[in-house]
C-alpha cells in the first residue's frame, strides 16, 4: 500500500465517506486476489507455413497464430492477429468503405500486399515493414507476442521520431520525452483515472485514454489505433511497446500528412459532432453554485460588468444529497421558470449527471434499476456496492443496451426542467477508495458486453464512452430539434461522435496552465476535437496574474470554461478588480466576435475530424523545428497563439512556422521559418495571423472579413452558417483571395439554402494601403482599408505597400 496516496485519499474523503472507501477496497481486494497470482507467459508466434489472397487483402497462418491484412482504403489497413476475444466495435463508427485495389506479391520467404499508396511486407516470422508509395519505410514491427492473456505488440523507433496522441496526457508533446526526474513517464498506463481532486504534469493515467498515437519521422507520418479497449501499458523508448492485458491484437494504421491522418481516423471512428452554437461561447461554472440565488448573482455579475456569457454549470450541489437526476427542490423552488428565464438572456445550464446510482431502497432510480438488473454484479451474481458522492452507489452496465435505454430515459427529467447540456463527471467510473485502484474490481467484475460478456479490465476504459452515447441517445430523442451537448470527464476511441471533454482537476499553477497546451493538443490528435481546461485550475486560488493569463490562453481553446473547486476563492473576472476585469472583458468579447471563425471551424471538423486546436507541425510536418513546440498552438488555419505561460513574462519568444504571419494586435508583419521575440503585455498574448487568410469576425450583425492578402499566389477563408442549432439549412460563404502585381483579387462563391444572415459584410484590408476598389467592375469609395458592401461576386483592389 502506498502510504502517500492513502494519506492524501483520507484527506479528500470526508468521514462519512470514510468507511465506504475503507471496506469498499477490501472487498475488491478479496474478489480480486484469485486473479493476481497468474504469471503471463509468452508464446512465440512460429513461421508462416501459408499465405493466401482474400479481398482486399491476404491472410497468413503461422504455427500459433493467424493475421489477416485488409485495406479499407488505399492509406488505411487493417491488421488482425488472432486468437484473443475480438472487440466490440463501440469505437467503430460503422462505415462502408469503396473498393480498394490491392496487390498480392510472394518474394521468397516475404510476401507484399500493397496499394497505390501503401504497402506491408510480412516477413515470415511475423515482423510486418509498412512503407510508403516512394518505397521509404515508414514502421517497422517485430513479430508480436502472444501473452497467456492479451498481446505484446513492438515497432522499432527511429532516432527523431517523435510520437504523439494516447489521448488525454498531462505530457510532454513529444511523448518519448522523458519528463525531468522522471523517465518512467515515458510509459503510459491505458486505463481511465480519475487523478483525484488534483494532479499536473507527469500524472499518469489520467481520465481519457485512446490507444492510439501518431508517428513523425523524417520519412512522413503515420497514426496507428488498436482497437483493443483492455488495460494496456504503452512505452515509448528504443521501441514503441503496446502491451494489452487481454483481448485480440487489432490495429488500424494509416499514413499521410497529419490533416490526412485525422480524416482517416475520423472516418473510422466517427466524426465530431456539430455542437449547438452557443457552447462556443464562455461558460462560468463553479462546484458551490448551491442555489438559484447563487446563479442569479453570477449571471447579475456578468451584466453588470457587460460581460458576455453562454452556460452556467451546475455541480453535485445542486443535487439531493448528490443522487444523479435529482435537483435540490429548495435550492432550486422554481427552475424551470427559472431556466426559461436564462434562455431568454441567452444562457443555458449545464446539470452534471454522475453514473452512481445510491443503492438505497427508498431510491426509485436504484430500486427500477435492480428490477431491470442494469446493474454491474460481481462474478458472484452479487451488485456491486461501493462508495462515492452520493454513499454506497450502484454502478449502470453501460455495456449492456438494456442499462443504455434505461439511462437515456433518466434524462428526460431534466430535458422537462429546462437544462440544454449535461456534464458527466466521475465516468471512469470514479470511486472512493483508501487504497489501490479507484474504481470497479477488474476481473472480478461482469459486465453484460452487448450479451458476449467480459470483465471490467475490458469494459472501464469503455464506460465513459457508453454513457456518453445513452446521453447522445436520450437527447436526440427528447429534443430531435436541438443538438446535443454533453461534456464528458471519462471516454475513449469514438467519444467525438457524442461529447466533448475538459481537462479535469488540473492544479492551480503555472506548470498546470503550460501542461494543458500539450493535453488538448495530444486529444486533438487522439480525434477529440472538443477540450478545455478548468480556467485558473481546479484546486486553488490562481494569483491576478494566473487567472488573467489563462483566461487569456482560454479564449482560444474550443471549450471555453473557469470552474473551480468549492472551498477556494470565488472566481468571476470581477473578483480580480482591475484592470483584470477590463483585460478579461475585451478577451471575452474577442471571443464573440470570433464566432463566425469558430463555428466554420466546428463544421470543418465535423467534415474532416481535423482538430480545430492543432500543433505547430500541423500544416509543415517536414520541419523538425516544430516537432516539439509545446508552449504554442493553431486555432485553425489562420491563428497562431502564443500563449504566456511564464510568471512575470511580458514577452516571450516564438518559432514562427514557414509561410508569412501578421502580428494581430498591431498588423506588423513577420516572415514565417524564424524564431522571433514579442512582447507580450499584460492585455495581450501574441496572437499571429496567417498571410493568405480570410478571419471572419462578427461586429453588430455584421460580418467583417479581415484579409490578411498573401505575399504571392492565392489563400482564402470561409464561413459556413445556419440555424445555429437542429438540422436545418445552412451555407457556405467562400472567399478567394489572388494577388496579383498591382492589386488584390476577392472573389466570393457561395452554396446552400440559408439565408445570408448578416445585414452587411466589411472588408478591412490589412498590411496593404488600398488606393482603389471595384466592386463587379464598378469603381466605389474606399476609406481607412475599409470597404461595406452588401453583396459581391468579385472585388479587386489596386493597392501600395505599406
Ligand atoms: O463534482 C465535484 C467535482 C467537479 O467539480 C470536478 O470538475 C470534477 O473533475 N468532481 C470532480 C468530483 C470531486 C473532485 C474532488
Amino acid at each position: 500500500m502506498n502510504w502517500k496516496q492513502l494519506l492524501l485519499n483520507l484527506r479528500l474523503i470526508k468521514l462519512r465517506r470514510f468507511f465506504g472507501s475503507l471496506f469498499y477496497p477490501m472487498q475488491r481486494d478479496l474478489l480480486e486476489r484469485p486473479f493476481l497470482s497468474s504469471n503471463q507467459v509468452f508464446a512465440e508466434i512460429g513461421d508462416i507455413f501459408k499465405a493466401e489472397p482474400i479481398a482486399r487483402g491476404a491472410k497468413f497462418y503461422f504455427e500459433k497464430v493467424e493475421l489477416e491484412i485488409y485495406f479499407l482504403a488505399a492509406d488505411l489497413v487493417r491488421v488482425n492477429w488472432q486468437p484473443g476475444v475480438p472487440p466490440i466495435p463501440y469505437a467503430m463508427a460503422g462505415k462502408d468503405w469503396p473498393e480498394v485495389a490491392v496487390e498480392f506479391q510472394e518474394m521468397g520467404d516475404r510476401w507484399l500486399i500493397s496499394t497505390k499508396v501503401l504497402q506491408v511486407i510480412i516477413n515470415h516470422n511475423g515482423g510486418l515493414t509498412f512503407q510508403n508509395h516512394l518505397g521509404q519505410i515508414i514502421r517497422q514491427e517485430l513479430p508480436p507476442q502472444l501473452k497467456t492473456a492479451g498481446w505484446l505488440h513492438q515497432a522499432k523507433l527511429l532516432p527523431e521520431e517523435h510520437i504523439y496522441g494516447l489521448g488525454e496526457r498531462a505530457a510532454p508533446l513529444n511523448l518519448r520525452t522523458p519528463q525531468d526526474g522522471k523517465p518512467s513517464t515515458t510509459s503510459y498506463l491505458m486505463w481511465n483515472y480519475d487523478a483525484g481532486g488534483r494532479y499536473g504534469p507527469g500524472t499518469d493515467p489520467l481520465y481519457l485514454c485512446i490507444p492510439l498515437y501518431m508517428g513523425l519521422h523524417e520519412s512522413g507520418s503515420y497514426l496507428i489505433f488498436y482497437e483493443n479497449s483492455y488495460k494496456a501499458t504503452f512505452s515509448f523508448n528504443g521501441y514503441a511497446a503496446a502491451d494489452f492485458e487481454g483481448g485480440a491484437l487489432r490495429y488500424y494504421l494509416s499514413v499521410g500528412s497529419p490533416a490526412q491522418l485525422l480524416d482517416r481516423y475520423t472516418q473510422l471512428t466517427g466524426r465530431p459532432a456539430m455542437p449547438p452554437r452557443w457552447v462556443l461561447g464562455y461558460h462560468q461554472s463553479r462546484w458551490g453554485y448551491e442555489t438559484e440565488p447563487a446563479i442569479r448573482e453570477v449571471t447579475q455579475g456578468f451584466k453588470t460588468h457587460n460581460l458576455p456569457l453562454s452556460a452556467i454549470h451546475l455541480d453535485i450541489d445542486c443535487q439531493e444529497e448528490f443522487r444523479a437526476f435529482t435537483i435540490d427542490p429548495d435550492r432550486f423552488p422554481k427552475l424551470t421558470e427559472f431556466n426559461e428565464e436564462l434562455v431568454d438572456t441567452g444562457v443555458h445550464l449545464i446539470a452534471i449527471v454522475n453514473p452512481g446510482v445510491k443503492a438505497d431502497r427508498k431510491s426509485e432510480l436504484f430500486e427500477e434499476g435492480r428490477s431491470q438488473e442494469v446493474f454491474c454484479k460481481t462474478i458472484n451474481d452479487q451488485l456491486i456496492i461501493a462508495p462515492v458522492w452520493p454513499g454506497l452507489c450502484a454502478f449502470p452496465d453501460f455495456t449492456n443496451p438494456k442499462a443504455r435505454h434505461w439511462w437515456s430515459r433518466q434524462y428526460e427529467y431534466l430535458l422537462d426542467l429546462g437544462f440544454t447540456g449535461f456534464w458527466h463527471d466521475m465516468n471512469e467510473p470514479g470511486i472512493f477508495v483508501l487504497w489501490g485502484d479507484p474504481s470497479l474490481p477488474q476481473h472480478s467484475t461482469l459486465h453484460f458486453l452487448e450479451g458476449r460478456g467480459g470483465n471490467h479490465l475490458e469494459a472501464h476504459n469503455v464506460y465513459g464512452l457508453l454513457q456518453a452515447e445513452a446521453a447522445y441517445e436520450a437527447l436526440k430523442e427528447y429534443k430531435p430539434e436541438l443538438r446535443p451537448f454533453i461534456v464528458s470527464r471519462a471516454g475513449w476511441a469514438g467519444l467525438q461522435r457524442y461529447a466533448w471533454t475538459w481537462t479535469g482537476d488540473i492544479e492551480t499553477s503555472w506548470s498546470g496552465l503550460r501542461i494543458t497546451i500539450t493535453t488538448v493538443l495530444h486529444m486533438g490528435l487522439s480525434g477529440i476535437p472538443y477540450s478545455g481546461a478548468d480556467i485558473g485550475g481546479f484546486k486553488g486560488n490562481p494569483s491576478a496574474e494566473l487567472y488573467l493569463r489563462w483566461f487569456q490562453m482560454s479564449c482560444f481553446l474550443p471549450f471555453f470554461r473557469t470552474h473551480s473547486a468549492n472551498n477556494v476563492k470565488p472566481r468571476t473576472p470581477w473578483a480580480f478588480g482591475e484592470p483584470i476585469l477590463s483585460i478579461v472583458r475585451e478577451f471575452l468579447w474577442l471571443r464573440y466576435r470570433l464566432l463566425p471563425y469558430l463555428y466554420t471551424l466546428t463544421w470543418e471538423t465535423n467534415q474532416t475530424g481535423h482538430p480545430l486546436v492543432r500543433p505547430l507541425f500541423w500544416a509543415d510536418s517536414k520541419n523538425p523545428q516544430l516537432w516539439a513546440v509545446e508552449d504554442a498552438f493553431f486555432l485553425g488555419d489562420a491563428l497562431l497563439i502564443a500563449p504566456i505561460v511564464e510568471e512575470g513574462a511580458t514577452s516571450r519568444s516564438i518559432i514562427l512556422p514557414q509561410g508569412h504571419w501578421y502580428h494581430f494586435w498591431d498588423d506588423a508583419p513577420f516572415p514565417g521559418g524564424n524564431q522571433i521575440d514579442i512582447a507580450a503585455p499584460q492585455e495581450q498574448i501574441p496572437v499571429f495571423v496567417k498571410a493568405g487568410s480570410v478571419l471572419p469576425i462578427e461586429e453588430n450583425q455584421q460580418l467583417i472579413l479581415h484579409i490578411y492578402p498573401p505575399v504571392t499566389g492565392v489563400g482564402g477563408g470561409r464561413v459556413y452558417s445556419d440555424a445555429g442549432d437542429g438540422y436545418g439549412a445552412w451555407r457556405l460563404d467562400e472567399f478567394y483571395l489572388q494577388r496579383h502585381e498591382q492589386n488584390l483579387e476577392i472573389t466570393w462563391q457561395q452554396q446552400g439554402n440559408y439565408p445570408f444572415p448578416y445585414k452587411n459584410v466589411k472588408l478591412h484590408v490589412h498590411g496593404l494601403e488600398v488606393q482603389t476598389a471595384w466592386i463587379d467592375t464598378q469603381e466605389v469609395h474606399y476609406q481607412n482599408n475599409c470597404l461595406e458592401v452588401e453583396q459581391f461576386q468579385q472585388i479587386i483592389l489596386s493597392y501600395s505597400q505599406r
